[in-house]
């Protein structure tokens, strides 16, 4: 972006649902430029007041599963069913790990590209670098985007690996752990943090030679969270673990039917509107203290100051709590 967007326009177009307008309005999000920063935040500022205005929150689902689980496959065949029945939908990646492969995970393997081409569908991969907390922001920023845009849906796409499927969870309505078809001890390679985390498990590729397999995994996954604390954020009948095959479309149906139950729970039971507050207040926490430790960062006497005490705290001639209470008497006011 070279010329000064014109963000009234650009909001307007946003607002209309224009996805030529909403890339260029998440391209703008994305960029650290401190006048793009600017930008992004009166663009957010103009579009959230158009959504208090009238626009409904977009039901939005995080799915995370371990690399070739199937995410990106299950996603483009989810997308194209919910399109086909008249629903926008929006699929967004988040991948801080991504240095690790050297690229998104909407990489040239799944551009996803029969969904990319339905007119209802706005697909988006994630920035490749950043820290989890810069990824964690401009996700959020851009699920926003998505729903002022008028999004019925928004899908996040999470390899679970590392924090990521931790900082999409506490981004979503609904959270979807996907599972491969395997023998039963694969079940001790998955974190109890993220099953207890999950909603809703899917056993992925439960079609041809693996869909025996698949049925085993997912009795395996159904008894192992029976086992595991009922939640009263869950209607009646769940934890669930379903199967699914996002090459022959079956159990597709069952697996929305389940999101939106758990979603219709939340909404009556008032959890989904706490739940949105509560991450808003994270939110403005988070940028809180991120803005603040900028400031304090570009203090040049803060930070020699900083350097000195911490190697007093490393030699044993300061205690660390004396060492904060002594910079943080340097700070003015
Ligand atoms: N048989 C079968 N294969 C599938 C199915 N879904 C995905 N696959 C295959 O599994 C492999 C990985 O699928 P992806 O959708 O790229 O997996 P992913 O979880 O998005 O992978 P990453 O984004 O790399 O973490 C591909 O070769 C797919 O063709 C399915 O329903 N049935
Ligand atoms: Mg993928």
């Amino acid at each position: 972006m070279t010329e000064e967007p014109d963000i009234d326009a650009l909001a307007a177009a946003v607002a209309a649902g224009d996805r030529r307008a909403l890339a260029r309005a998440v391209t703008l999000v994305e960029s650290t430029r401190p006048d793009h920063r600017a930008a992004a935040r009166r663009l957010a500022t103009g579009l959230a007041t158009g959504l208090a205005a009238g626009a409904r929150p977009a039901l939005r689902v995080g799915l995370t599963g371990t690399p070739g689980v199937g995410k990106s496959t299950f996603i483009e065949a989810l997308g194209l069913r919910l399109t086909a029945g008249g629903l926008r939908v929006a699929v967004l990646a988040v991948d801080p790990s991504s240095a690790r492969s050297g690229g998104a995970i909407l990489g040239d393997k799944t551009r996803m590209a029969r969904l990319s081409r339905e007119p209802r569908a706005f697909i988006r991969p994630s920035p490749s670098q950043g820290t989890l907390g810069g990824v964690a922001r401009r996700t959020r920023e851009v699920i926003g985007l998505c729903e002022a845009a008028g999004f019925d849906v928004v899908l996040v796409e999470t390899v679970g690996v590392g924090q990521s499927e931790t900082l999409v969870a506490d981004l979503c309505d609904v959270f979807v752990l996907l599972i491969a078809p395997a023998g039963g001890d694969e079940l001790q390679g998955v974190k109890r943090g993220i099953m207890e985390r999950a909603d809703l498990i899917l056993v992925t590729k439960a079609d041809g030679a693996l869909a025996a397999a698949a049925e085993l995994t997912r009795a395996d996954y159904g008894a192992a969270l029976r086992l595991l604390r009922r939640r009263d954020d869950e209607p009646e009948g769940f934890p669930q673990a379903l199967t699914v095959s996002a090459l022959t479309g079956a159990g597709l149906a069952a697996a929305w039917a389940a999101v939106e139950a758990i979603a219709a729970h939340r909404t009556a039971t008032g959890l989904r509107a706490a739940r949105r507050q509560a991450q808003a207040v994270a939110a403005f926490r988070a940028e809180l203290e991120a803005g603040l430790l900028a400031w304090a960062t570009a203090r040049p006497g803060l930070a020699a100051a900083a350097a000195r005490l911490e190697a007093a705290v490393r030699e044993g001639r300061i205690a660390p709590d004396a060492a904060a209470a002594a910079l943080l008497a340097e700070l003015p006011g």
